[in-house]
């Protein structure tokens, strides 16, 4: 039996309070969907450093402990420094244990990936098959497989690259097997900040019911195609009772890339929870397509549990909507704001701000859409290309938009692509900050309708102020 130790990375920045950690669905997508397609062969462990760092010493002890037979690392982009010391560690411990890199990081650089001689095999895109197709291949002795593995990229013995291609056609969303929550505790993301301002303070779950997105905005990932490929209503909600009846979830956090194209499913996925009782209830973190809802889907979602909604904003330019690839109508997604408001949903708004040669004007454009509209709270992030985006092709070469994104944040600026310096772009996102949440009516708001009310947002307080702090000492340290 092939013992598999598949691990989530500490976030680069974020510790202490502010430590942002989201059970780890794509770890546990890949243990069950290994264990459907290879019953009984292996067995699997998820540490998540994310929760709970370990040192050197404890990796030791418990790699001692456990012996794999294969190490699987998930990361993003701003994970790159972090990987690369535990590929590191890793190689001194356990020399000949093979170990693979999946993850976005994995989808955006490719095989560009395997220039650290400590990863022996990158799996990029969706990892389902791939990850699976290599444990058989490893099981037969084939360390260099010959056979087409979806995404599977590897050097072989004549330093030649085997790159497979992704091929997101072969994967039926509707026949993958519930993730294998059974490998973590969900209490221990229980008390850690996460994306969605919490409503019960209890367990969550994320949960995707779709994957890939048809749009092309230039800044966004490519994990899972431009195909939009959706589970069937009742496929989504046999989803949440097994969480909800195993685990006592009663709170999903939906994290698809655009869960609302198909606007019929939509109505039809709240319509199911009410009609089988599920009283759950649940958000949005990761955003809508917020130009495609209406007061009809709004107020749907609303009575069927949803008490968050991201609005995925980026820019209140009309210009740069076209120019970024977004084409999102303003209209309609200020009017939608407005209904989710009124319909007693949490709203927040995520806003880039420092596109390529964006002006001042544009970014005071974008920021008058954020001050006039119903949001009760918003992120003003500043532009990173990452690598592998349309937006990094167009304006850095891969080398820096890899050093631009590894260990990046948001909210540290230090390089601008805009005509504004990197100092002016920091200047007016703290600027935004200030006058977005500093509005008394918006604060009454706030207190108003947060979910789970004063006591939670209270509770929530500490990590906007540590968040703030941690901010502050790493402009310091940087200028
Ligand atoms: C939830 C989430 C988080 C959670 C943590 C998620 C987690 N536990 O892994 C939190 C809130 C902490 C987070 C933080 C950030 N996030 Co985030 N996040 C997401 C989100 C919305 C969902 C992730 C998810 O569960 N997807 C569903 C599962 C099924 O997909 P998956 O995790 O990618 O896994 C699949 C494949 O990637 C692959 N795979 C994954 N791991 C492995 C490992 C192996 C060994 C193999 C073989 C395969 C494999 O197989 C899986 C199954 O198909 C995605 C967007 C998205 N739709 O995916 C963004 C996303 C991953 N985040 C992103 C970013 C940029 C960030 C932040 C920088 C944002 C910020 N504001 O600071 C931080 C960085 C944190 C850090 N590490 O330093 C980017 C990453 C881009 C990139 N190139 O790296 C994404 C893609 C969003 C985007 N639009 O671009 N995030
Ligand atoms: S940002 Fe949203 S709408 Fe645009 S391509 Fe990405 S998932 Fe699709």
């Amino acid at each position: 039996m092939a013992v598999v130790v598949l691990i989530g990375l500490e976030n680069a920045h974020y510790k202490g309070q502010i430590r942002n950690a989201t059970p780890p669905l794509g770890l546990a997508c890949l243990a069950a969907f290994a264990r459907e397609k290879r019953p009984g062969k292996d067995s699997f462990v998820i540490i998540d450093e994310a929760v709970k760092p370990l040192s050197s010493k404890q990796w030791q002890e418990k790699l001692a402990g456990i012996t794999p037979d294969i190490i699987g690392i998930s990361a993003m982009t701003p994970d790159a420094n972090a990987l690369t010391r535990k590929i590191e560690l890793f190689k001194n411990l356990l020399p000949k244990t093979p170990i693979v890199a999946g993850g976005p990081h994995a989808t955006a650089l490719g095989a560009r990936l395997l220039e650290n001689p400590g990863i022996d095999y990158a799996v990029a895109g969706e990892g389902e098959l791939g990850f699976a197709g290599l444990l058989d291949a490893l099981e037969k002795g084939e360390k260099y497989p010959e056979n087409y593995i979806p995404g599977l990229i590897f050097k072989k013995p004549d330093g030649s690259i085997k790159e497979n291609p992704v091929n997101n056609d072969l994967l039926d969303v509707n026949t993958l097997p519930l993730p294998a929550w059974d490998l973590i505790s969900f209490e221990d993301y229980s008390t850690l900040a996460r994306m969605t301002p919490s409503k019960v303070g209890g367990f969550y779950a994320p949960i995707m019911t779709s994957r890939g997105c048809p749009f092309s905005c230039i800044y966004c990932h490519d994990v899972f195609g431009s195909r939009f490929r959706a589970m069937t209503p009742m496929r989504v909600i046999e989803h949440m009772e097994q969480l909800i009846y195993q685990y006592n979830i009663k709170d999903f956090e939906i994290i698809d890339d655009i869960f609302n194209l198909d606007y019929d499913r939509a109505l039809e996925i709240c319509r199911l929870i009410q009609e089988r009782g599920l009283n759950i209830c649940f958000s949005f973190p990761n955003g809508l397509r917020t130009d495609l809802l209406d007061r009809r889907l709004i107020r749907a979602l609303a009575q069927a549990g949803a008490y968050h909604i991201a609005f995925a904003v980026e820019t209140g330019s009309k210009h740069l909507q076209k120019a970024i690839k977004k084409h999102l109508n303003l209209e309609k997604v200020r009017q939608n704001i407005a209904y989710a408001a009124e319909e007693g949903i949490f709203t927040w708004g995520f806003f880039m701000l420092g596109f390529p040669n964006e002006s001042k004007e544009q970014v005071k454009k974008t920021l008058d859409f954020a001050f006039s509209s119903k949001l009760h709270g918003a992120f003003f992030f500043t532009v990173i290309p990452f690598p592998g985006t349309a937006l990094a092709r167009q304006c850095l070469s891969e080398e820096k938009a890899l050093a631009a994104a590894s260990d990046s944040s948001y909210f540290i600026t230090q390089n601008s692509l805009s005509q504004l310096s990197p100092k002016e772009l920091s200047r007016m996102q703290t600027m935004a900050f200030l006058r977005f949440f500093l509005n008394p009516a918006r604060i009454v708001r706030i207190g108003r309708d947060y979910p789970g009310g004063w006591a939670c947002l209270l509770s929530r307080a500490a990590y906007f102020f540590e968040l703030l702090f941690w901010v502050r000492r790493r402009r310091q340290v940087l200028s």
